[in-house]
């Protein structure tokens, strides 16, 4: 049987992932900091024999290692690393953002795909087999203002995903990196501090990608052929286009 660990599986779209390869008879380790959703989770994919489950926050390098070193040796093999847990929080100009904000911003979207890549890693190496699919953003290509250090930590999942790929040449070991557009989630939540009016601007009038689009992604990646490397993958609601680029005039 096959194991897939998706980190920030609680909700959006780890809970999609997690639910798609649930019903395709995979194993899986969830993880996130939502006990009770986690719990929820597994009773409803499975139980324990189907779904493991670690709570603990990303940004804990050894709370990560100690997780991944202690799981029941029916887990322990672990196939496919989505690595999804991540967020954004404000839309500030530079000089006025929270500097905590950027902190957790960087702690858990480079940091926590580190911590979690190096530790599984070893896994695959030994048996010159395994998928990491990093979950970026169009916010790592495309930057736009108040994105600043969220485009940042996507940048860095872009290069740090080519990046590996070149490492693991020759090793059997794939490396994709997603990189969606708007999509409803509790993403805008986070971001705007439960401001749930602003949140829901975001997706008013538009039709955004839902969790199940890149779900649906990620399965089909898993299934494409072992010889495959699928790089990047950008994912964009119709709705969504690059705008052009910005230039600043005096008033008259
Ligand atoms: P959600 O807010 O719905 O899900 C985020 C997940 O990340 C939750 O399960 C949360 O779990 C987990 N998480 C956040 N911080 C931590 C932490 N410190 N430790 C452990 N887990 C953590 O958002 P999405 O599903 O939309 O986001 C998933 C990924 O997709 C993120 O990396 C995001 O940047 C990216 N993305 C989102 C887009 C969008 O428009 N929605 C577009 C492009 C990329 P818990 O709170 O239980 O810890
Ligand atoms: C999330 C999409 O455009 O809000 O990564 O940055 S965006």
């Amino acid at each position: 049987m096959k194991t897939i660990l998706i980190t920030g599986a609680t909700s959006g779209f780890g809970e999609a992932i997690a639910r798609v390869f649930a019903k395709n008879g995979w194993q899986l380790i969830l993880t996130g900091r939502r006990q009770q959703r986690l719990d929820k989770l597994q009773t409803e994919l499975g139980g324990s024999e189907k779904v493991h489950t670690c709570c603990f926050d990303i940004t804990d390098r050894n709370a990560v290692k100690s997780a991944i070193d202690t799981l029941p040796a029916q887990f322990a093999d672990i196939d496919v690393l989505i690595n999804n847990a991540g967020l954004a929080l404000g839309l500030e100009p530079a000089d006025q953002t929270n500097l905590d904000d950027w902190e957790a911003m960087v702690d858990t979207n480079i940091k926590g795909v580190m911590y979690c890549t190096r530790t599984v890693l070893p896994i695959m190496k030994q048996k010159q087999r395994g998928y990491i699919i990093n979950i970026g953003s169009v916010a790592g290509n495309w930057p736009y203002p108040g994105g600043n250090v969220y485009c940042g930590t996507k940048a860095f999942v872009r290069q740090f995903s080519l990046a590996i790929r070149a490492d693991l040449l020759g090793s059997g070991i794939r490396v994709s990196n997603i990189e969606p557009g708007n999509a409803e989630t509790e993403f805008s939540m986070i971001r705007f501090k439960d401001n749930q009016q602003r949140a829901q601007s975001v997706y008013q009038n538009t039709k955004a990608l839902t969790a199940h689009d890149i779900a649906d992604s990620v399965w089909w990646l898993v299934n494409t052929p072992e010889h495959v490397n699928v790089t990047t993958m950008e994912i964009m609601p119709t709705d969504q286009a690059t705008g052009p680029l910005a230039i600043y005039r005096e008033q008259d």
